[in-house]
């Protein structure tokens, strides 16, 4: 027990919670002492020297003298590596049963006894003491991977012990000097990964964090790593407990040569097996959701401003809330429920004194417009009587330890139990339940303290490491179950979700996950600090998370404790209304986040924002759309489609929404104007219509009202028609703004007098055109809101260019643009 451990031992057992925590930590101390395997002596492998190589579809199986290596290359140039015998499969990552092999990729003899796989895509180069190599065709090296290690549990003469537990294994890789590191799931210090080691263990932070609280409640095995040579990622399939160590290289580092950049990867067990997938940076995320699974697809209401709140009283708090946005004219899609709404915490039950008809109550807010989101906790409480409890007990749902005794924790209920996910009955027991919640009119599903979280004033707050788990059938403990916990809780949700209201997309957001969780819904930053530090972190966990696949997240706008200064929550609401999840929420305990509640200019800076963003709705709609069918995050880094800049590569206070937007939020106190890095191309700032050429580095104003953001030459953005733009382009116009009723296609609609349209999720749609650069083209794509449904559809897409001055915008497959258009730009 260390001193952190000690202030909060001393602190909890104050109270009965805390009491009972102490207790429920001690089980936990006492179950693993019987439950999991003893430390003892271990025995080191290497692989050794290779002594021959079984071709096999897709590359072959490298056999060393203590090992083997198999390398299989997928159709699309996904690279798949696994020791030991291992498989891509079974894996709670993977979409199925994993990608089809390049049957044109042969397995080679290589120059001094090693072996080469050679593809259209790839290159994979095996030493003969088991390096590996990932190459371009043309035979740049990626990434090289150093022989493995393993430790493996030994008796006192150094003979393997069978049967008393897991290798641990390791493994070092290079990459180039001039790399940077992604990923890694939800990490508060990045999007860039410093130098340090990263631990791989879903965990509440337990309290509110800062970007120096690492780990958090998604981590990932998944790293995305650019370098001028290309963009790779790397993807470690195993969910155990593990470090990964990175440091990045030096050129010219000593005596003039480069220091390559270094990973470590080191796990206490689990399969050593890996993907590694090399292309741009889109080319890669879609290969990852390609081998993942396609995001989920948010309803578009789910894009609009939603507001929570731990310790929204009753009923008629809730419609005080709503009233308040409705007399300000403000904006509102969602409300959500917190654990304050259920009786005694009890998940799936209802406070019936302070919410005492929530049907109607949900009826009526739908009627406004205004969705209800229920939290779901995966705690149960352990009382024999209530349904939920007892209906898991008849179904045997609950995790037990080693001795087959149910495994108690301490959570907001009191004493719990917790539900099985990884047991396929389970997760159906569980999602008959979501049935309650739409009974109740919850339209959407917010997961919380799924790592899953349990008490602790000492150690990890969490399961006994010994608990047994189903895992699918195969059997195992809460070593491998802990990472996926919350994705199995997400599968069993969704799953429901889909089965219970088939003609609706779920709505479903989890904290804890692990790959693959964006098949199910998306996820928030959990309870980040109110401070400019927590701001910045906001950024970071968005902008790694949907590198690592998971395109649909956001902060708690204002941060989770504490009180924000109005500056501080005007800068967080602009920022949130940029990302997917756009939703302000806070602790019980911390001030309200309601934009009226920081003063008059607060509240008209914020509602500039919102409305803002209801304006942009059909981008994010479109964003969501490409989210799910090209695995492009909404949010992406600056370098995304140049990462051979070097000086975007280092940028991380600003980002690209789409392919239009970028995006520079105020992320520093005080700042009333900000640097922002261009991308090449020409760049307009949105707010003056002023024309930027990149790349390079420019000095823009950031005035409390708004923050920067610039548009692409030449991009075509879906937004809603407003009163204001439907009364002609010469309406209240930003200097800049084309006055001269531009041409928008061969007979195309000019702004004033275009069709009007079909309409998004709350209104009609118009194209905001960028004027292309002299002699350049443009585009863009919509995808219209087809409805809560399942109903597929149909991408539009658009060119521009100039002609004789005037800017054209033509629509494809289509004799006029459907659509009505405004152009915008310096001299449009
Ligand atoms: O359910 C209460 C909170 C919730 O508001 C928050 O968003 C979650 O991240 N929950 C954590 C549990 C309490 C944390 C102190």
């Amino acid at each position: 027990m260390d001193a952190r451990d000690l202030l909060r031992l001393v602190r909890t057992v104050r109270t009965a919670r805390g009491v009972r925590s102490l207790r429920s930590a001690l089980r936990r101390r006492s179950a693993d002492r019987a439950g999991l395997p003893r430390p003892g002596a271990e025995r080191a492998r290497v692989p050794g020297a290779a002594q021959g190589a079984d071709p096999l579809p897709g590359g072959g199986v490298v056999r060393f003298a203590r090992s083997s290596l198999r390398v299989r290359v997928a159709a699309g140039g996904a690279v798949f590596c696994g020791w030991d015998g291992a498989g891509p499969e079974p894996s709670y990552a993977l979409n199925g049963p994993g990608p089809e092999v390049d049957e044109r990729a042969v397995l080679e003899p290589d120059t001094d006894g090693g072996w080469r796989v050679v593809s259209e895509r790839v290159l994979v180069v095996v030493g003969r003491h088991g390096t590996v190599e990932v190459r371009t065709p043309g035979g740049v090296l990626l990434r090289r991977d150093l022989p493995p290690r393993w430790w493996e549990p030994a008796d006192a003469e150094g003979r393997e012990r069978q049967g008393a537990g897991e290798p641990r294994w390791a493994l070092r890789s290079e990459v180039a000097a001039d790399a940077r590191f992604f990923g890694l799931g939800g990490r508060a210090a990045g999007p860039r990964l410093r130098d340090g080691s990263y631990r791989l263990w879903n965990t509440d932070p337990d309290g509110a964090f800062v970007p120096g609280d690492d780990p958090l409640y998604i981590t990932m095995p998944v790293q995305l790593v650019v370098a001028d040579a290309g963009t790779h990622l790397v993807f470690h399939d195993d969910s155990w407990d593990g470090r990964v160590t990175l440091a990045e290289g030096e050129e010219g580092a000593g005596s003039g040569h480069d220091r390559p950049g270094r990973c470590e990867v080191r796990m206490d067990g689990g399969p050593l097996r890996y993907w590694v997938l090399v292309g741009t940076p889109a080319r890669v995320l879609h290969g990852w959701a390609s081998l993942t699974g396609a995001a989920a697809l948010p309803p578009a209401w789910a894009l609009g401003h939603h507001h929570a709140r731990w310790g929204f009283g009753s009923e008629r708090e809730v419609r005080r809330v709503v009233e308040g946005y409705a007399e300000r004219g403000l904006p509102l899609s969602a409300l959500h429920l917190d654990i304050d709404h259920y009786r005694g915490h009890r998940v799936f039950t209802v406070d019936r004194e302070r919410f005492p008809d929530l049907p109607g109550l949900a009826a009526e807010l739908r009627e406004r417009g205004v969705r209800l989101v229920s939290i779901v906790d995966p705690a149960v409480k352990a009382e024999p009587g209530q349904w939920v409890f007892d209906s898991g007990a008849a179904a045997d749902a609950f995790v037990r330890d080693a001795r087959g005794r149910r495994v108690r924790g301490e959570v907001w209920p009191g004493e719990s139990v917790f539900p099985d996910f990884t047991d396929p009955r389970v997760r159906k027991w569980w999602g008959g339940l979501y049935g309650e919640r739409l009974a109740q009119g919850f339209s959407g599903v917010w997961h919380d303290m799924n790592e899953p979280v349990s008490f602790a004033p000492f150690g990890d707050p969490s399961l006994p490491l010994s608990a047994r788990h189903s895992l699918e059938g195969r059997g195992g403990d809460h070593r491998e179950a802990h990472n996926v916990y919350g994705l199995a809780m997400a599968r069993a949700g969704y799953e429901a979700l889909c089965e219970l209201r088939p003609g609706e997309r779920p709505f479903l957001f989890s904290r804890s996950g692990w790959a693959g969780m964006q098949r199910y819904g998306g996820t928030w930053s959990g309870d980040v600090a109110t401070g400019w530090p927590g701001l910045r972190a906001s950024l970071s966990l968005v902008l790694g998370l949907g590198l690592c696949g998971v395109p649909y997240s956001g902060p708690d706008i204002g941060g989770f404790s504490g009180f924000p200064s109005p500056e501080l929550y005007v800068r967080w609401f602009q920022l949130g209304s940029y990302l997917p999840l756009f939703r302000t929420h806070s602790a019980i305990d911390a001030g309200p986040r309601e934009p009226w509640e920081f003063g008059g200019e607060a509240l008209e800076h914020a509602g500039a924002a919102l409305r803002e963003r209801m304006r942009l709705l059909p981008y994010f709609v479109t964003l969501a759309h490409l989210a799910r069918r090209t695995g492009a995050p909404y949010v992406r880094p600056v370098w995304w489609r140049s990462p051979e800049d070097r000086a975007l590569r280092d940028c991380e206070d600003a980002f690209l929404l789409g392919d239009s937007l970028l995006v520079a939020p105020v992320l520093e106190q005080g700042a009333d104007r900000r640097a922002v890095r261009l991308p090449r191309g020409l760049w307009y700032d949105t707010a003056t219509g002023k024309a930027h050429e990149g790349p390079g580095q420019v000095l823009l104003d950031a005035p409390l009202s708004r923050i920067p953001v610039l548009a692409r030459a030449g991009s075509v953005i879906p937004v809603q028609r407003t009163a204001e733009s439907a009364s002609g382009p010469a309406g209240p116009s930003p200097a800049g703004r084309s006055e001269l009723a531009a041409l928008s296609g061969p007979s195309g609609p000019t702004a004033s007098s275009g069709p009007s349209g079909p309409s998004g999720p709350s209104g009609p749609v118009e194209l905001e055109v960028w004027a292309p650069a002299p002699g350049r083209t443009g585009g863009g794509v919509l995808v219209p809101d087809g409805g809560d449904g399942w109903e597929p559809q149909e991408a539009v897409r658009f060119t521009t260019r100039r002609r004789d001055g005037a800017v054209v915008v033509e629509q494809e497959g289509a004799e006029e643009v459907g659509y009505p258009v405004r152009v915008r730009g310096e001299g449009a």
